[in-house]
């Protein structure tokens, strides 16, 4: 029999190691959205499969916000647990490039060692003689390898779906769920029907994964552990198994450990984690986006029959004596490094020039719907005060005090969020004051909020009170740019 190949040892661990943390960090994404749509169009209630006890409708005549819909899994079955999404994704892009970089080396390797004779089937009788191996697993016997090969003939199957059918279609349907992509390239997300459905297929592929790994390790203890553990260790077919044994379990033991450290650090240094990991994603993240122009376009008969709500309204009556008379008094102060500060009342602000787009809305979470805004250009707005040439970001402060209005005890101060003042220049970043063609509901943020298409959704700040030109964010908030940056971790750079 032949010997098990060194890369074939290092990638097949470094791969143990790498798919935990994609597992447990995309149960982590999950738990922050956990229902799974067939389609983009599909409203609350109308799930395939649902995570939670807890159900929205769409017909629900109170209110609720999608945060609401999160939920808080254990750590041991999500990384780092305990309602942490922020950090989930972080840990979930931080270690694609890796399970990439190993699988890519291991395809690699494999064709130039001659290995893939062992894992690519060259013959339709790999099939009967699967079935084959099965009926023999059934009785409780062991299947023969293939004459001068490694692995039994349903084993070599099952290896070759699993590296050659579903790892890639996990990297296909991940790719298709981002929303950079789908802003570039729409037509690949209707390969798998739109962000939603690309969303159930990549569930699924990890309840295939899953399955998998359940068989794979059910079926090493079965043809004996020691044994099994001495192949993918030492490589051969040794005559005593009790290094190979005691290597194996120590390289578990490691895998695990390392998963509770980054576990544990995540949970208690979660301000290191969110930039450390950022460290790692952030410039794949700008290269990749470099690639091609973000542009939203859809049409309005897209538009979704329900459009989720993020965020409570403002509580304290200063709004809801605004609201009552239409926002008559409302005024959006503008100022900070600007030659012109002004403070517009609606009219003068709409007096600007009003434009409408029909987009897709991303929220982090992984719920999207499409609503056409109409607003002003912010770009009309930097005409106007024409910022000095110190201002680097623009920060926009909102009403809603989220002490007050989101149910966290540890979390406080009012929403705010900010872009880097390029993008005000792009076309589609606008102070929306209509959705869907009439004013802007007070819940999705009457009478003034942001929309950058180009951004997720938490950085489209509703109730707008105020926007500033600044240098720098250090001492705004806790200083990361936004108030879900600061509280929830959520990436500085949220670019689609
Ligand atoms: N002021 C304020 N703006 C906010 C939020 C918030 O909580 N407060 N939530 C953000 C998030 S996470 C999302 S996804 C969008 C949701 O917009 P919608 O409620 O119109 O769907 O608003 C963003 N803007
Ligand atoms: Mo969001």
């Amino acid at each position: 029999m032949p010997e098990t190949p060194v890369f074939v040892i290092i990638t097949h661990w470094l791969n143990v190691l790498f798919l935990l943390l994609m597992a447990r960090s995309g149960m982590e994404v999950l738990s922050a959205f956990p229902k799974m749509y067939a389609r983009d169009d599909c409203t609350p209630g109308r799930e395939w499969a649902r995570f939670s006890k807890k159900n929205f409708g769409a017909d629900s005549r109170r209110m609720w916000s999608g945060e609401n819909e999160e939920e808080s899994w254990s750590s041991v079955v999500a990384l780092p647990g305990k309602k942490n999404l922020g950090l989930g994704r972080h840990w979930h892009f931080a270690t694609v490039p890796f399970w990439v970089l190993t699988g890519a080396v291991y395809v690699l390797l494999m064709f130039t060692s001659g290995w893939w004779r062992y894992m690519v089937p060259t013959g339709w009788d790999i099939f009967p003689d699967s079935i084959k191996a099965v009926g023999t697993y059934l009785h409780f016997q062991l299947p023969k390898p293939i004459p001068g090969e490694p692995y039994e003939p349903a084993q070599k199957l099952a290896y070759f779906v699993v590296v050659f059918l579903l790892a890639p279609f996990q990297i296909a349907t991940g790719a298709a769920m981002s929303p950079a992509v789908l802003s570039r390239f729409p037509w690949y997300g209707k390969l798998f029907g739109g962000k939603q459905g690309a969303r159930s297929l990549h569930f699924l592929g990890l309840v295939a994964f899953a399955g998998f790994v359940v068989l794979h390790t059910f079926l090493v203890v079965i043809h004996g552990l020691p044994k099994e553990l001495t192949l993918i260790t030492l490589g051969s077919e040794l005559a005593d198994h009790t290094v190979g044994l005691v290597i194996g379990l120590g390289l578990i033991a490691l895998i695990i450990v390392v998963h509770a450290v980054a576990t544990v650090f995540s949970l208690r240094r979660k301000r290191s984690t969110q930039h450390l990991l950022g460290a790692i994603v952030h410039p794949l993240e700008h290269a990749l986006s470099r690639a091609a122009r973000s542009h939203q376009h859809q049409r309005r008969r897209k538009i979704s029959p329900y459009f989720r709500v993020n965020g409570y309204p403002p509580t304290d009556p200063a709004y809801d004596a605004l609201a009552a008379d239409g926002f008559a008094d409302y005024r959006l102060a503008v100022g900070g490094l600007v030659e012109q500060p002004v403070s517009l009342s609606l009219p003068e602000l709409t007096a600007l020039g009003v434009q409408s787009q029909t987009t897709d809305h991303n929220c982090i979470q992984g719920w999207t719907g499409i609503a056409e805004w109409s607003g002003v250009p912010l770009s009309r707005v930097l005409e106007l005060v024409k910022p000095l040439p110190s201002a680097r970001f623009i920060v926009f402060y909102a009403m809603d005090d989220k002490g007050l209005t989101d149910e966290h005890a540890d979390r406080y101060g009012h929403f705010y969020g900010s872009l880097e003042i390029a993008l005000a220049a792009d076309p589609q970043t606008i102070l929306a004051v209509g959705m869907n063609g009439v004013p802007l509901p007070v819940e999705h943020g009457a009478p003034v909020r942001l929309r950058a298409e180009t951004q997720l959704g938490f950085k489209m700040v509703k109730w707008l009170r105020g926007i500033e030109f600044v240098e720098d964010l250090s001492d705004i908030g806790q200083g990361q740019g936004g108030w879900r940056e600061d509280f929830q971790q959520y990436s500085t750079y949220a670019g689609i």
